[in-house]
């Protein structure tokens, strides 16, 4: 593990929310999927299940929600642009670090990812070894707003399902002092619909669940262009994910969270987003 001498954990919130990924470590939702192949992720699926699984066995349907939240991370990478084996990009809050795995596989480059979470900066670093590619995929005790790489280190820079425990301002100023000019920045995450969701019910409870601040969407818009980052690419997974969720509402992995995101997509309070922007 690499750590920095002064604690990355600065405030009171961030200490609560490297409490909660520091505790909950039994989390069949998240160990029992990563099981399946290696690669543990912290973050929702997208894409059309096949629901038979629902007939057979409980480890069917495991491997499918596994299945589309792999799907997640790939069209994650699919937006990260024509990535080389010698750049580095950065995984801004790497959880168990699923996606910075699959991102090196597929591109080869050397991959840094940062999170307020010792337990998952450790797990994330066991996975890399575990493949072999520990001398190109690095995990770090590290916050996001303050990571320490250089000027324009950054081919690519994404950031999947971490923003909402931060201020997109603050994070925004330092993706773009990292990105060299040209780069890439992706962002999925989950926000609410500034028309109908800033004070829904089903938002606050996600809020709550996971001790988090989601964003509304104007906030994304307003941080990236006040920091040099101009969307390419704006796409509303919202539809892609209701069957995730759906498939996980009726898996023996369900954590109790799965109405509250469905009532929230379905009610259009919230909104399952991927941008893809600019560093100009
Ligand atoms: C957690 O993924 C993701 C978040 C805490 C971010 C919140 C996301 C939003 C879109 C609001 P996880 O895989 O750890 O969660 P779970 O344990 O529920 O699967
Ligand atoms: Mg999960």
């Amino acid at each position: 593990m690499t750590t920095t001498a002064v604690s990355p954990l600065r405030t009171d919130f961030e200490r609560s929310v490297a409490d909660y990924w520091n505790t909950n470590r039994v989390d069949p939702v998240n160990l029992r999927l990563g099981e399946v192949d290696g690669l543990y992720h912290h973050h929702y699926g997208v894409g059309e299940p096949d629901w038979s699984v629902l007939d057979g066995p409980g480890q069917g349907v495991i491997a499918e929600l596994h299945r589309l939240e792999s799907a997640q991370a790939d069209l994650l990478l699919d937006h990260l642009g024509p990535v080389q084996p010698g750049d580095a990009v950065l995984d801004g809050g790497s959880g168990r670090g699923g996606t910075s795995i699959m991102a090196n596989a597929r591109f080869g480059c050397r991959v840094d990812g940062v999170s307020i979470s010792e337990y998952q900066v450790d797990f994330a670093n066991e996975q890399a070894a575990r493949r072999g590619v520990a001398d190109q995929v690095r995990f770090h005790f590290r916050n996001m707003l303050a990571s320490g790489f250089g000027d324009g280190s950054r081919r690519a820079i994404w950031t999947n399902e971490t923003t909402m425990y931060v201020d997109l301002f603050d994070l925004y100023a330092e993706f773009a002092r990292m990105l060299r000019f040209g780069g890439r920045y992706v962002c999925i995450t989950g926000c609410a619909n500034d028309v109908t969701g800033r004070r829904a019910k089903s938002v606050s409870r996600i809020n709550e669940h996971y001790t988090c601040d989601i964003h509304p969407r104007s906030e994304y818009f307003k941080a990236l262009a006040a920091n040099g980052l101009v969307p390419i690419n704006v796409v509303d997974l919202t539809a892609a994910t209701i069957p995730y969720w759906e498939l996980r509402a009726k898996s023996e992995v369900a954590t109790g969270i799965e109405e509250a995101f469905l009532t929230a997509y379905r009610e259009g309070s919230f909104h399952y987003l991927l941008i893809a922007a600019d560093r100009v």
